[in-house]
């Protein structure tokens, strides 16, 4: 919260060509960063393995968990595998993606603001 003043001529009987002033209060609100989701995207040819691997790697998951996310893509043709930070997020996408295109697989790993 900030205060700012405000100068006013005041001509009232008594304070000819006085002055008068007015506190006005500015409530300043903090922005939350925004989020990012990042989402794998479903293929034909990437193996199930390697998709559990990728997500247990990058993102921290366990098995089951990295297990069930990959079944979810292979169903549903995509799942959010988590939601990060910009930088975070950017970071997570390109580390995935070139550790696929060094494996030769065409899994592809995108983010999206929340
Ligand atoms: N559909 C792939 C298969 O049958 C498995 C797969 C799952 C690929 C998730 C990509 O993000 C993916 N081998």
């Amino acid at each position: 919260m900030s205060l700012r003043e405000t100068v006013m001529s005041d001509n009232t009987p008594g304070n000819p060509g006085g002055d008068a002033s007015v506190l006005t209060k500015t409530k300043t609100r903090t922005q939350r960063p925004p989020m990012y989701k990042v989402m794998l995207l479903n293929d034909d040819y990437t193996p199930m393995e390697f998709v559990v691997h990728v997500l247990e790697r990058f993102f921290g998951l366990n098995h089951a968990q990295a297990f069930e996310i990959m079944l979810t893509v292979h169903k549903k043709g995509l799942a959010v595998v988590g939601v990060f930070s910009f930088e975070i997020a950017e970071t997570k996408v390109a580390q995935v993606m070139d550790f696929a295109r060094r494996h030769q697989h065409p899994l592809q790993c995108t983010m999206e603001k929340e």
